[in-house]
């Protein structure tokens, strides 16, 4: 694959993971920031895609290149799927993690460990130059923990607790992370889409 991708997001956590998740495309990943783009967008769709892909058709107004968009959100199942599609905005969108973590945790008081489960669910919207949209989405499975652990990654991944590494995706290497993480498999599910498209044109 050649030529160059603007990821539209404001989010460096994500925009960090994602350079990394590429780098074997060989192409080259560039921020909303570093492609000069600022844009305020609203995401008020109702899923992850429709998110993703509202935030990749507004940035491609501004560039020639592959845009690509990331929607993503954690969803604890003993909370009803809380805060899912809203998790960046959950307890106000400047609110500090530490203090979204803690609630999440609080509320979880007294719940076992096997009503703990919670996931990340990640969507990838891609545009395309001549206007084609793909969108991909991938999960990955964990359980809320009961204190804050690691200091890698970003938003939730302290309180995520990963049952196949016995910690948190805040304490793995962000080349563990990326392996399993909701967001790894949405990209790589991303790049076989792309490529197959670029093969086959459909
Ligand atoms: P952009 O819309 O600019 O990409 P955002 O942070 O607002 O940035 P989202 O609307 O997709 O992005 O919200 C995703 C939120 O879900 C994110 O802010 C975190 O709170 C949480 N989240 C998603 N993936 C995560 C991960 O890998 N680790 C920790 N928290 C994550």
């Amino acid at each position: 694959m050649k030529g160059r991708i603007v990821f539209a997001t404001g989010n460096a956590g994500k925009v960090k993971e994602i350079q990394m998740i590429m780098e074997d495309t060989g192409m080259e990943v560039l921020s909303m920031k570093e492609a000069g783009i600022s844009v305020d967008i609203e995401e008020n769709g109702t899923t992850y895609e429709e998110n993703a892909l509202i935030k990749a058709r507004e940035v491609a107004k501004y560039t020639d290149a592959i845009v690509m968009a990331d929607d993503s959100g954690l969803e604890v199942d003993y909370l009803n799927k809380e805060p899912g599609i809203l998790s960046a905005r959950y307890l106000g969108e400047d609110t500090s993690y530490r203090i979204k973590n803690q609630n999440l945790i609080d509320r979880l008081e007294g719940v076992s460990d096997e009503k703990r489960t919670a996931r990340f669910v990640c969507a990838i919207a891609a545009v395309l130059p001549d206007g084609k949209e793909l969108t991909t989405r991938a999960t990955i499975e964990g359980r809320i923990g009961y204190e804050e652990k690691g200091s890698h990654g970003f938003g939730y991944d302290p309180i995520f607790y990963v049952p196949q590494f016995g910690k948190t995706t805040a304490e793995l290497t962000e080349e563990e992370k990326n392996q399993v993480s909701h967001r790894g498999k949405a990209l790589r599910l991303m790049k076989e889409e792309l490529k197959r498209y670029e093969n086959t044109g459909c």
